[in-house]
């Protein structure tokens, strides 16, 4: 039995890397203002040709749709310029229409599964190296005995800055922690007796396999994410255009202030925010970007877009990240409520994440898709 420790710090490496890879190839310039995060734009994106009244949903009984919202196929360009490397290059991107979930999967929502199935989530059971390549020699890794624990990923409330140690970057404040998994999102002491309209957390992507085989859906594929965040605006940095704070209101669930060491919680909440507290965008989504991360079904790889089809990308065929080339991963995309604009700004719609794919963390769910050859018949 090896795993979760492991995973827990290549999750966390992950989280660092994508902040260094920020560091390095923006401009400090261009990447912020006083208002928030800007980045350079994308030249001549094309506009997406999305179209509600275009292409309407196909009529159906089905009541799993009752809570998605309908997005219409079209092309769009997805991607961007002159971000972090792993979003270049912008490229055109045709999709068939699909429904995505209104909202983040929630607490009740991922209860009822449970209910219904008794399904186990990784992060309550014995850890174990999931998520290792083939033929890799990390498979003969052991965990440490005091770390040998069901529990998973979870930020530490720092005091200050001298709470940081230089040796340990950003593990200073994330830890793993015994006994955190779904009902417990820090740990043993913590419930969700009233978070059941906050997002599910703690589900690893293969969590979220088992709760789309009883749902009767499947994750987004990258693609599908993208195209359901952007709505219409085609080449704007957010879900609603390129404005963090327009008319002075956040727009969702972010970090404010120094991070990691104080989230004055000036959008309302410091950690998840009950699913619908912000505006839905043109596709009638909520909390698309920002409150938690959401899985996609895609492998991560880096360059993909330099090789993806131009149709229905489904994603490469195997995870390959250079910086941890025999770890498994997929993509998370979105942001969270621990995204600020002095880290990962996660919560543009062009921005990549990618987890391990038997690890959760307590700013990481996930929301559903179905497509018309899923309906009933
Ligand atoms: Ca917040
Ligand atoms: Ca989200």
């Amino acid at each position: 039995m090896l795993r979760v420790v492991f995973a827990a710090l290549t999750f966390l490496i992950a989280a660092v890397t994508l902040v260094l890879a920020i560091s390095k190839t923006a401009d400090p310039d261009t990447q912020r203002n006083g208002s928030g995060a800007t980045w350079p734009k994308s030249p001549s994106l094309i506009s997406t040709s999305a179209d509600p009244d275009a292409q309407p949903a196909p009529k159906s009984d089905d009541p799993r749709v009752s809570n998605m919202q309908w997005i219409p196929g079209g092309r769009f360009e997805m991607g961007a310029l002159n971000t972090v490397p792993d979003e270049f290059p912008p490229h055109s991107v045709e999709l068939e229409g699909f429904w995505m979930d209104t909202t983040e999967v929630t607490n009740q929502q991922f209860r009822e599964f449970v209910d219904a199935t008794g399904y186990v989530t990784t992060a309550e059971r014995a850890p174990e190296l999931r998520s290792i390549q083939p033929d890799s020699e990390l498979a003969n890794l052991q965990i440490l005995p005091e770390m040998n624990k069901p529990g998973s990923i979870c930020s530490l409330q720092l005091s200050s800055r001298d709470d940081i140690d230089p040796q340990k970057g950003a593990y200073s404040w994330w830890q793993y922690v015994p006994g955190a998994n779904w009902m417990h999102p820090e740990g043993e002491a913590s419930t969700i007796a009233d978070r059941m309209e906050h997002p599910v957390v703690h589900v690893s992507w293969l969590d979220t396999q088992a709760y789309c085989e009883w749902a009767g859906k499947k994750l987004p594929t990258e693609a599908q994410w993208e195209f359901a965040a952007r709505g219409k605006r085609s080449g704007a940095d957010y879900p609603w255009g390129d404005n963090l704070k327009p008319d002075e209101k956040w727009r969702h669930n972010i970090w404010q202030g120094e991070f990691p060491i104080k989230d004055t919680g000036e959008d309302g909440f410091t950690r998840t925010a009950p699913v619908k507290s912000f505006p839905a965008n043109d596709f009638g989504l909520y909390e698309i970007t920002g409150n938690v991360w959401e899985w996609c079904a895609d492998y991560y790889q880096p360059e993909y877009y330099a090789v993806s089809p131009s149709k229905n990308p489904p994603g490469p065929e195997s995870s390959y990240d250079p910086q941890e080339p025999d770890i498994i991963k997929r993509v998370q995309r979105g942001g969270s409520f621990m995204c600020s604009d002095q880290y990962c700004v996660g919560y543009r719609v062009s921005a990549r994440m990618k987890g391990e794919e038997d690890t959760g963390a307590f700013h990481t769910g996930f929301r559903c898709v179905l497509t018309p050859d899923m309906l009933q018949k």
